[in-house]
């Protein structure tokens, strides 16, 4: 499996048998100045992170923790499309197994309304004045092999229980990380590209969403697109202007 994975083009990956999380792992060495194109992914993650302090668990070798170090060289202020730019790699890559996957903003894969992966997204400051300067750690936690019984939350779901078949995950690796060089290099040069590819398919765009926005009453509406920046746009149930919604969750209404 290392050397299946060794020659994945435009990559250099390192498997380690064991880490608290990948992301710190990657978060490191891109502080070192490490150049850009480096992928670490485990066989058992013991202290994943999520978004906003929460955590990500799976149990070993039954899932794909994996890291990616990038260091994008458009304006700093298109970057909070990676972790979007990473779920169309994500969608990509499951449907092209055969599962019928969407992403609910931001970067949620789900299947059937279950959450079959999630996407952490960690920017790295260089050391002041250093070359080469700030990086994005993109993060990404997909349940390949996982039972029912192995299910960390009941929302969640895995590629064998969607497909109920058996799955290599080596193999899903591999297409991931050809899916995700293609979506990265879209999103430096075709960004309007990545973001009609983004819109296809979202299960978000088009639904009823409560937002919850800080220090503000929850905004209730349709969500209607995705502006430049990569925040959702609502078009509120009250009336009035449409709201972009830059952070945090929505919930889906029916
Ligand atoms: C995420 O956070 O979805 C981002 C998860 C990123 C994990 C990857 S694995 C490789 C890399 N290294 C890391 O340390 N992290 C990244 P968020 O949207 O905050 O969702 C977290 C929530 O998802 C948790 O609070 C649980 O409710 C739920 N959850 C935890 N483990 C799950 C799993 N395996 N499958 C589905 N849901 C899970």
């Amino acid at each position: 499996d290392q050397a299946r994975l060794a020659h994945t083009p435009g990559w250099r990956v390192e498997v380690v048998p064991e880490t608290p999380s990948t992301n710190a792992v990657v978060s490191a060495r891109a502080r070192e100045g490490t150049a850009e194109g480096l992928v670490v992914t485990t066989e058992h993650q013991t202290a994943g992170r999520g978004r906003l302090d929460r955590g990500w668990e799976m149990p070993p070798r039954a899932a794909i923790a994996v890291s990616v170090l990038l260091r994008p060289d458009v304006p700093a202020e298109r970057w909070p499309w990676l972790p979007l730019m990473a779920g169309v790699a994500v969608v990509e890559t499951v449907r092209e197994l055969g599962c019928d996957a969407g992403l609910k903003w931001p970067n949620d894969v789900l299947v059937h309304g279950r959450k079959l992966c999630g996407i952490l997204v960690e920017r790295v400051e260089g050391p002041a004045g250093s070359k080469p300067g700030a990086a994005a750690v993109v993060g990404i936690g997909l349940n390949t092999s996982l039972t029912a019984d192995e299910l960390p939350v009941p929302t969640a779901t895995s590629l064998a229980i969607e497909s109920g078949a058996p799955v290599d995950r080596t193999e899903v690796l591999v297409t991931l990380l050809a899916h995700l060089a293609t979506a990265y290099d879209a999103w430096r040069e075709r960004p309007d590209e990545l973001a009609a590819a983004y819109g296809r398919l979202s299960v978000t765009v088009g639904e009823r969403v409560r937002a919850e926005l800080p220090g503000r009453s929850a905004l209730v509406g349709q969500a209607t697109g995705i502006d430049p920046w990569g925040r959702l746009e609502v078009r509120p149930d009250q009336g009035g202007e449409s709201v972009a919604v830059g952070a945090g969750d929505v919930v889906h209404l029916r």
